[in-house]
């Protein structure tokens, strides 16, 4: 039967005996002097296509992966959060908890958030959802394996499971939907406005298949993969952290004028002043590929200036700042609307025919690429992995090309695994971080060794052991958990 129901919450479990557990309680007890009351288990996830829509309104395609952030907590009748990390890199800290009804989100001079900030994020948004004076605080020991600033969701998994926890610690009842919202609006304190794909997968997923993720209302279809291929994560070993600038906040802005000057193209008339891409297209009553026609259309310049989106948009500089950017974008002059529109749109046709593919994998039909573009499904030999690969490869063409979020390394990454005969792309929010791969079971061992050859020792110059960190296998894991 499956785990997942929606209105579930939140699964508890007894405390498993595995050496990372027990590492982490004691650590715990020796720095406290006192047992955990629970622990905490949220995932990272690897996004197989789908890469910056979900902040659009469309659907994405993500699966929760082994490596996660698993804390060990201590519930406390001090209104107070005693923070420690099993990585001594990241320092302990003790707050009050009453000090961040508003978060100062204190950064390092590469404007880099301490880590402790996302730790705040969920306990804040936590705060906000139980609106009560009185509440425990929390002692957290917080352990993590998911590779940071990587395009992962470490981010994510390290705020989800804050959130989870000092919710645990009132006895907090929440549906797995609810508090994944809850989680994605806590993340945005952070600065970066991410659209809830990273803490959607991490309550929402499920052993063995991966989840199509569809918005408003929040909801998870599992979806089944082909058994024959296996998704390959490997880091590029560029890391970029998303609230150092303002990349990821200029993308979403971006998306938001593009769908602005859309709407008034087509003759869409909506109170609404932030209207999503997706919105865009139901309201116009278009199809996909008649949106990207549209875009195309209105959207030709390859940039405009500030001035000009606010003659199109009929309004001024101070009410384009208040009505579409973040404090980190309000300064930026030029946007790229048309670039960014063609990717979203031609990005969530590319989830409808990979999600539709590996719908038909069980039955006897074969896929093929047919004229324009467009994917046909027929019957006939079986094809279906060379398919799904190139949709990964065009997804990733376009976020390099039209989106500008690739890295070189990732570039060349990607490259090496076309020469091996295997599609791959970045994964995440990119400019740095990992890139996923389809690829055949019966050839992951070589694939996996050449790039471990190839890439990390050759060309990166490190040792073949440590190689097997930032190159590894993953197939769908289960969301969130309490152990108790
Ligand atoms: P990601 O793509 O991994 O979500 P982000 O740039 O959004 O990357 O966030 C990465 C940041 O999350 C790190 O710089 C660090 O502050 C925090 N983080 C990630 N993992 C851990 C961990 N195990 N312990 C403490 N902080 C962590
Ligand atoms: P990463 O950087 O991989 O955690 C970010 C966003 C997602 C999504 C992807 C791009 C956050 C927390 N996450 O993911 O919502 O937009 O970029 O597809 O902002």
């Amino acid at each position: 039967m499956s785990e997942n129901t929606r209105n579930d919450e939140v699964l508890i479990l007894s405390i498993p005996n595995n050496e990372r557990i027990n590492k982490l309680g004691e650590r715990f007890s020796l720095e406290f002097q006192c047992k955990p009351s629970f622990f905490a288990r949220v995932p990272g996830r690897v996004n197989i296509i789908g890469e910056h829509i979900d902040y659009c309104g469309y659907p994405v395609l993500p699966m929760a992966i082994e490596q996660d952030i698993l804390v060990a907590v201590g519930v406390i009748t001090e209104h107070k959060l005693y923070l420690r990390n099993a990585n001594s890199k990241y320092d302990k800290v003790d707050i009050d908890i009453k000090s961040f009804e508003t978060i100062d989100i204190k950064a390092d001079s590469n404007g880099k958030p301490f880590w402790y900030n996302y730790v705040l994020c969920g306990i804040k948004g936590a705060l906000e959802h139980l609106n009560k004076q009185q509440y425990n605080g929390i002692r957290l020991y917080v352990d993590g394996n998911i590779p940071p600033a990587s395009g992962l969701s470490s981010s994510s998994a390290l705020v989800s499971a804050a959130c989870l926890a000092f919710l645990h610690a009132q006895d907090a009842k929440l549906n797995k939907t609810e508090i994944a919202s809850l989680c994605a609006r806590s993340e945005r304190y952070i600065g970066t406005q991410g659209g809830g794909m990273d803490q959607a997968i991490a309550f929402l997923a499920e052993k063995y298949s991966a989840q199509y993720i569809t918005w408003q209302p929040l909801n998870a279809t599992p979806v089944a993969l082909p058994e024959d291929a296996s998704f390959v994560v490997a880091h590029s070993l560029a890391e970029a952290n998303k609230a150092a600038t303002n990349d990821y906040n200029r993308r979403v802005m971006e998306c938001r004028l593009a769908a602005k000057i859309l709407a008034i193209s087509i003759g869409i008339t909506t109170e609404e002043t932030i209207i999503t891409l997706s919105q865009v297209q139901k309201l116009g009553n278009k199809s996909l590929e008649e949106m990207v026609t549209l875009v195309n259309k209105y959207l030709p310049k390859d940039l405009y200036t500030k001035d000009e989106v606010c003659k199109i948009l009929m309004i001024t500089g101070e009410e384009l700042n208040d009505r579409y950017s973040t404090p980190n974008t309000k300064y930026l002059t030029e946007f790229k609307l048309k670039q960014r529109g063609l990717h979203v749109y031609e990005e969530a046709l590319r989830v409808e025919n990979f999600r539709k593919i590996c719908l038909q994998l069980n039955t006897n039909l074969s896929v093929s690429n047919g004229t324009n573009g467009h994917t046909e499904v027929k019957e006939g030999n079986d094809n279906t992995l060379e398919i799904l690969g190139s949709l990964m490869s065009a997804s990733h063409e376009s976020l390099k090309n039209l989106f500008e979020c690739s890295h070189k390394n990732l570039d060349i990454l990607v490259d090496m695994s076309r020469e091996l005969n295997v599609h791959s792309r970045l994964t995440g929010a990119g400019w740095g971080g990992c890139i996923v791969a389809l690829c055949p079971k019966d050839k992951l061992t070589d694939y996996i060794e050449k790039l471990r050859a190839e890439y990390y020792v050759k060309h990166c110059n490190i040792d073949k052991n440590e190689a097997n960190y930032y190159v590894f296998a993953t197939s769908p894991n289960y969301g969130a958990r309490i152990y108790q």
